[in-house]
């Protein structure tokens, strides 16, 4: 389909590429320093649960340099979320700037905004904090036990479901009747997986620089993924009207979800508008591991009941979510555990899912590529493994017997959607067949699996597993473009899209120069600035490519019609026989005339204007991408040590805009799943404390640790996208959990089901 294309579908080099190879200063921390700069550090709670019963910070403010120390006695008390989502937010108000109970080893106490860091630093080991210490709870079972202690105890949280039993959020959603369904089913299996903490550990920490402009604007540059959300929630926090601040997004140095989260842009804001002076915070490495946001770790039991001719009767879904200790994403990624994973098999007339999102006294879960869909995964995934194997089919039989395809529907698109109900959807694109035939040819599936070929004390196995994301939120997400045109004939594309690395800026550029028909050099891209780019709700829920996608797109067909009706007049021919071709408007004949001509002409000469348009999309579907993964793995059973030797992860994004951009997409999003599924793991001690707050003891993968990775990019085109797109960057990091663990019980005839896989809990699984 690309080949109908000529930007689209070709991998050109990143708009922002050059800035970021030759080591330009792009993110915040980078930028120049304001003169006067205060820099902001934070105190946090060494304890798990304790009320603040006193704090004394005479001797810090006494440190010299020091402009102001903030805690609960002298900042807004008003309760607030810190989830960067739509308005209003579905997630409940149960934050506040500073509170008088801490909830998490990591919680705020108090900050300080210093000439220097040193002397921040200093007034902080200066104040004096007394503590009444409360029973932490510090696992979903302490949180929902008989007379817990309840951690949301305050009156004035606002949307949390049952803070006397610790719940912060609930969801159900049902089509048929499951425990029918299952009762009728002649082949039923049940499992149940646990899924540990683990940080997104981003390169670039959180880091947010605030200052006021000439007129006496808040302005905020900051490392996140929502600069509008930004915009809106630091206002209504801080009493500050929306066109009284100004967020600035430069170059991200990632982002996976934890900066769909306004974290840490009240502090550096509140110390500008009280002292006037520039701010700026970073989150320190420890920090960004303790007092950042985690993927919520889960429980979730699922059952799956099948006719003996092996066609899905009955699926449940049974989530326990840990949300730690505030509730930030909780009910929203709990609605997607099931929202993302269900609908794939849709062929289960009897439907149910159920979930609790629970506080606890431990870090707090947020929005994490994936975002509940790759817990989801774990079970359903493994559980079909087993199923396929009790029925005597292949996995990958069963699989295409029961998937969703085109023109199909499931009765869970409207049942369960954001932490609401959702929306009908019908299937407009699915190659998810040519995704499991190509991957498990290239696996080698029929050689490989079921042969346990031995060397020494390892064994090998091969496992799969599919899976479906979506691409945007419908009917809530919106996206909007602006393009104007220059006098040479180029473009300038304003998006409120916001390019976290992922290289959005580029895809978009390539949508509007394809349009257009002019090269990618042509297209000038700003992206993510409230004073200055339309509207965008940013980038998450793997949304940018198809919202902001759309928009970009029809913004450049506008554009398009405005620049024909000026040649119509220019070639004197009617506008409905001309075409843009190569930088040029041509009639049917040998006329035509120069974008560059047009340009100069309606700037300078005749019919003056300004060729230009703004462009919204809200979507009505969030078509899904497919993912067939595969791998092969050697386990040691003398070790438990599992060594991932190869994998190959098929996918329809329907047409790749860019396909190295997207192969890259494709390629992280298996590393990040791979370094979940094996290594990466929040540990903490009896009293909560966090015992891998660095990169020494939380492991993530480098080159070394990857397996040869093989992408394929099937040829698929959505018909409901821009050029054919639909999403690419969370699917794949649902993928490697249960392709290693079906992998690993190919090899060895062992279930993990709990993560991750280190060789102790391999070698233990494996010795019963
Ligand atoms: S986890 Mo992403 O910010 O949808």
């Amino acid at each position: 389909m690309a080949d109908k294309f000529n930007v689209v579908g070709i991998s050109a080099h990143r708009v922002d590429g050059r800035g970021l190879v030759t080591g330009k200063p792009v993110f915040v921390d980078d930028l120049p320093k304001h003169p006067g700069l205060l820099h902001v550090a934070l105190l946090t709670s060494p304890h798990a649960h304790a009320r603040i019963t006193s704090i004394d910070t005479r001797a810090a403010e006494q440190v010299e340099g020091i402009a102001l120390v903030l805690d609960h006695r002298n900042t807004p008390h008003r309760r607030y979320t810190t989830a960067g989502q739509g308005y209003p937010e579905p997630s409940p108000y149960d934050s506040r700037m500073f509170d008088t109970k801490v909830r998490w080893v990591g919680d705020r106490v108090a900050a300080v905004a210093a000439d220097t860091l040193e002397s921040a630093e200093r007034a902080l080991g200066l104040i004096e904090v007394d503590y009444e210490m409360l029973d932490p709870v510090l696992s979903i079972d302490e949180a929902l036990a008989d007379g817990a202690p309840v951690i949301h105890d305050e009156d004035d949280a606002l949307d949390v479901w049952d803070a006397e039993r610790n719940i912060s959020a609930h969801m159900v959603a049902s089509a048929g009747d499951a425990e029918k369904g299952l009762a009728e089913s002649d082949v039923v299996v049940e499992v149940t997986t646990e899924t540990h903490y683990a940080q997104h550990a981003p390169l670039e920490p959180h880091v947010v620089s605030t200052f006021l402009d000439e007129q006496g604007r808040l302005v905020i540059v900051s490392s996140t993924q929502v600069p509008f959300h930004v915009r809106r929630i630091i206002g209504r926090l801080l009493d500050v009207p929306v066109h009284g601040i100004r967020v600035i997004k430069p170059r991200i140095g990632g982002g996976f979800g934890v900066k769909q989260e306004v974290l840490i842009e009240d502090l550096p804001s509140l110390v500008t508008l009280r002292t006037g002076r520039p701010a700026q915070m970073v989150y320190t490495r420890e920090q960004e591991f303790i007092s950042s946001r985690t993927r919520h770790p889960m429980r979730i039991r699922v059952r799956l009941g099948a006719k003996d001719d092996g066609t899905l009767h009955a699926l449940a879904m049974d989530v326990l979510s840990n949300t730690g200790a505030y509730g930030t994403h909780g009910l929203t990624v709990l609605s997607n555990v099931g929202s993302k994973t269900l609908p794939l098999y849709n062929k289960a007339p009897h439907v149910s899912f159920r979930g609790d999102a629970v506080y606890t006294n431990l870090p707090v879960g947020g929005a994490y590529r994936g975002y509940g869909a790759t817990q989801g995964y774990f079970p359903l995934e493994t559980a079909v493994d087993r199923l396929a194997g009790e029925l005597g089919m292949d996995a990958l039989e069963w699989r295409s017997l029961n998937h969703i395809r085109e023109g199909e529907t499931s009765p869970i698109f409207v049942a369960l959607g954001e932490g609401r109900e959702g929306v009908e959807q019908t299937i407009t694109s699915c190659e998810l067949d040519e995704c499991i035939r190509l991957g498990a040819e290239r696996i080698g599936w029929s050689e490989k699996r079921g042969k346990r070929e031995r060397e020494g004390s390892k064994v090998h196995g091969v496992g799969m597993s599919v899976h479906m994301q979506g691409s945007g939120i419908p009917m809530i997400d919106m996206g909007a473009a602006t393009i104007k045109m220059n006098d040479d004939g180029s473009f300038n594309l304003l998006v409120g899209a916001t390019d976290l690395g992922t290289g959005s800026d580029t895809i978009l550029a390539q949508i509007a120069a394809e349009v257009l028909a002019v090269p990618l050099e042509s297209v000038i891209v700003t992206s993510s600035d409230t004073d200055i780019t339309p509207f965008d709700v940013g980038a998450y829920a793997s949304s940018t490519t198809y919202v902001s996608g759309m928009a970009v797109q029809k913004a450049a067909e506008e554009v398009r019609e405005q620049i024909l009706e000026v040649a119509a007049l220019m070639l004197e021919a009617d506008p409905g026989e001309l075409e843009l071709v190569d930088e040029r408007v041509v009639a049917g004949d040998d006329r035509s005339v120069s974008l560059a001509n047009i340009g100069i002409r309606t700037l300078y000469g005749v019919e003056q204007q300004q060729i230009g348009a703004t462009a919204s999309f809200v979507p009505e579907l969030s078509p899904p991408p497919f993912l067939a993964s595969f791998c092969e793995v050697a386990v040691d059973e003398s070790t438990g040590r599992v060594d991932v030797l190869r994998y190959v992860a098929a996918i329809d994004c329907g047409t790749a805009i860019n396909p190295k951009l997207a192969e890259g997409q494709l390629e992280g999003a298996i590393a990040n799943g791979i370094g979940f599924a094996l290594f990466e793991e929040m540990i903490f001690d009896a009293e909560g404390h966090p015992k891998t707050p660095d990169f020494a003891r939380y492991k993530i993968p480098g080159p070394m640790d990857m397996p040869e990775l093989e992408t394929i990019l099937v040829d698929s085109y959505e018909p409901t996208g821009p050029m054919g797109a639909k999403s690419v960057s969370e699917i794949g990091i649902n993928a490697p959990i249960p392709t290693i663990a079906n992998a690993i019980y190919d090899a060895t005839g062992v279930w993990l089901t709990e993560t991750p896989f280190t060789p102790e809990r391999v070698w233990r699984a494996l010795n019963g």
